[in-house]
């Protein structure tokens, strides 16, 4: 496995963490991250990718781990400021992200791509592991809720995931391309593993699915493909991925984390504490809970692991 390549497809915060254990597991240049862009955002006129950038920030070292988004100390002056002159301030945004996402929206007004900004952003922050966006198209995840139609950033950040939900889309996803690079990772014949990070299938990963070509490259990758279950112990570590399967009317179980991604993984990394071990795909079981970097690394070891069994 020394130098074939480890491609993970993955959301924000759970996703980033494995993917900064792996940077510590195998020579981090061999790491490429396909990023959730359904969570992007334009507000007050900035082009925002939360997950790329929780990425950026979790690899560099630069992360808020504590809150779980944002940089590490951070200040608040244009926060402040914009809430005593009236702006909307249901979306934090700290003055060092801040300057992420002027930069981000100034080389994309000039007419870069969004995978030509986040790759100058992944080297400016030092990072060896290449990081690419799912999409250089816009794709954005609706929630169809109780409270009506809302955009995912009004759903997560501003109703705190409160209001029920009935169906999730991905708007644009249909007329979308795989960034470049994407397909051709995929299709790497000679990769060690892809992995499925433990990010919200729903809400961080089907939006990846959903790009014309992306599911279709993973069913048929010669590379066994691995996903880590979100659930620790049966339920989630953070955010509304047990809230959300009871709504859409499903088990909170890891079986039905291994069905929702039946025909497209090859096995499945699960908590040890979870009650039920999956059937129709192989299985592995550790401590699936990643609090510090050792956590981080033994999951992404015994996914690679996995990986490996299932190869030979
Ligand atoms: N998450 C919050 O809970 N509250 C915020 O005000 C907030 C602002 C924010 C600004 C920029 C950014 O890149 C991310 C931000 N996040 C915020 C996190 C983010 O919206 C979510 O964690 C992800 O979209 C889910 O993966």
């Amino acid at each position: 496995m020394s130098d074939a390549k480890v491609i993970v497809l993955t959301g924000g915060i759970g996703g980033a963490k494995l993917v900064l254990g792996l940077a510590h597991a195998i020579t981090p240049s061999l790491i490429v991250s396909i990023v959730n862009t359904g969570d992007d955002v334009e507000h007050l006129g900035l082009c925002i990718s939360p997950d790329i950038d929780t990425l950026l920030y979790t690899l560099s070292g630069k992360a808020d781990t504590a809150k779980g988004w944002g940089r590490a100390d951070e200040t608040w002056t244009f926060m402040d400021t914009l809430r005593q002159i009236g702006g909307p301030d249901w979306f934090l945004l700290g003055d060092g992200d801040l300057a992420i996402h002027v930069l981000r929206t100034a080389w994309m007004k000039a007419g870069r791509s969004l995978s030509e900004v986040t790759a100058d952003l992944a080297s400016r922050f030092g990072l060896e592991s290449r990081v690419l966006p799912m999409s250089d198209d816009p794709v954005a995840t609706r929630l169809t809720t109780d409270e009506g139609e809302l955009e995912f950033q009004r759903y997560f950040v501003e109703r705190r995931c409160a209001p029920e939900v009935n169906a999730i889309d991905f708007a644009g996803a249909e007329a979308s391309a795989p960034a470049p690079g994407v397909i051709e990772a995929l299709t790497d014949p000679d990769a060690a593993a892809i992995l499925i990070a433990p990010s919200n299938p729903f809400l961080s990963v089907d939006p990846i699915l959903a790009v014309p070509g992306i599911r279709d490259a993973l069913a048929a990758a010669r590379a066994p493909v691995v996903a880590i279950s979100p659930l620790v112990g049966g339920e989630a570590v953070k955010g509304p991925t047990a809230k959300l399967m009871r709504e859409i009317g499903m088990e909170v179980s890891a079986q039905s984390i291994a069905d929702h991604y039946c025909g497209l993984i090859d096995g499945i990394l699960i908590d040890e504490g979870d009650r039920d071990d999956v059937s129709g795909v192989p299985q592995a079981r550790c401590d699936t809970l990643m609090n510090d970097l050792d956590d981080r690394i033994r999951v992404a070891q015994a996914a690679l692991s996995l990986a490996r069994s299932l190869r030979s």
